[in-house]
């Protein structure tokens, strides 16, 4: 294939033969491996990893990029965790906790009653007082209120601590949410892979062993969910590639991953802050490999409330095609660990003309990519 494409072929011949032969294999539209993957994190240059990820993502999403109308509910900062990387947590009664009442997620649904929102994104802080049901309570008062609303709703961490609460079985707890109306599960509180990393940045929390097994079990009930990665700490590539590697052989497995979410690590008011963040050119570099490398994944996801409008929009020309939603100002997870986006809004007009002004086709979709509107 590469023989054929004279561009192509000129700049891989310029590589050094390790990287070349990679190139190829990605170009081949073939799975490279774990070593190689670490390979392209530490030797391939940003020009050669943005060529290869746009080629992976122009076959597999022909230049859409998608984004819905969303807004969040974080029902409580309240958590019983306390990682070392969260800007956002408070403990029960700290000033500036925050905790929902169904009437307070009542009134707040109902601000949404004459919009085109198509999805509500719930997660919070793990409260120590709340449990099964009243996750469920809370999805049935959306649900009142917005009939149609897809509730992508607990990260795997949240929907741990009510199950085991609960002492039901996986299966049992994730089959009772979606009795209540769950409709999926955001990818939130998978951070890292490595056991020895997750200990310093949150060490109480739910297992890497247990985040793939919710998943898996959400999967297997009919649900889809999304994974993320949180980069730019104490972790080395290797501790991406592996991250990575557990999520695509999941996805082998069920396919049930609508898309992966790299989050960059945001450094103010948090206890691990003092590290600082990552270049952006190292969020391009990390976008492009792990389009490249995740081939079972259709979509890659610029969430830009975190990386702020321009660098998401450049991380579409590095492999991202989906651009999250329009989101509201309904977030503080990233405006309080320091994100440019204070205010995190979007209106349909600007998201379809930041696309545009890329040169890609922006496509309205629904929660699991189904085109609601092609402009
Ligand atoms: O798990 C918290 C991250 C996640 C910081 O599924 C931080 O569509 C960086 O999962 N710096 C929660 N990251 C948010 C999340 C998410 C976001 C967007 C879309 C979707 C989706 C899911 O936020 C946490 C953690 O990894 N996070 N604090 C911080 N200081």
């Amino acid at each position: 294939m590469v023989e054929n494409n004279s561009i192509a072929s000129q700049v891989l011949n310029s590589k050094p033969v390790v990287v070349r032969k990679i190139a190829e294999k990605v170009l081949a539209l073939q799975r490279i491996s774990f070593d190689e993957a670490a390979v392209l994190y530490k030797e391939a240059d940003l020009g050669l990893l943005g060529m290869l990820a746009d080629r992976v993502n122009a076959v597999k999403n022909s230049g859409k990029v998608y984004f819905n109308q969303n807004f969040h509910i974080e029902p409580t900062n309240i958590c019983v965790h306390n990682c070392t990387f969260c800007s956002y947590r408070r403990a029960l009664g700290e000033e500036g906790s925050w905790e929902m009442s169904i009437d307070d997620i009542r009134q707040k649904v109902g601000e949404y009653k004459d919009t085109r929102v198509t999805e509500v994104h719930i997660t919070g802080g793990v409260h120590p007082n709340w449990d099964i049901n009243y996750f469920g309570r809370i999805i049935r008062a959306i649900k009142e209120i917005l009939p149609s609303i897809h509730v992508k709703a607990f990260s795997a961490i949240e929907i741990d601590y009510v199950i085991e609460k609960a002492g039901v079985t996986l299966s049992d707890g994730i089959r009772q949410l979606k009795l209540f109306g769950l409709d999926s599960i955001p990818g939130g509180g998978a951070e890292i892979a490595d056991p020895a990393i997750r200990k310093q940045i949150c060490g109480t929390k739910t297992s890497w062993k247990r985040w793939l097994e919710i998943h898996e079990a959400a999967h297997n009930e009919g649900l889809q969910s999304n994974a993320t990665m949180l980069y730019g700490h104490i972790e080395s590539y290797e501790h991406r590639v592996k991250h990575m590697l557990d999520i695509r052989e999941l996805q082998d497995r069920t396919h049930g991953f609508n898309s992966f979410i790299p989050l960059k690590f945001k450094a103010t008011n948090n206890e691990l802050g003092s590290i600082g963040e990552v270049a952006s050119t190292e969020d391009l570099r990390n976008f492009a490999v792990s389009r490249v490398f995740l081939d079972n994944f259709d979509h890659i996801k610029a969430y830009w409330p975190m990386l702020g409008k321009e660098q998401a929009r450049l991380a579409l020309e590095f492999g991202a095609d989906d651009f999250d939603g329009t989101v509201d100002d309904s977030t503080k997870i990233y405006s309080m660990a320091g994100s440019e986006e204070q205010r995190p809004s979007m209106t349909v007009s600007e998201v379809e003309a930041m696309i545009r002004a890329v040169g890609r086709q922006p496509v309205e979709r629904d929660s699991l990519y189904n085109s609601i509107r092609v402009f």
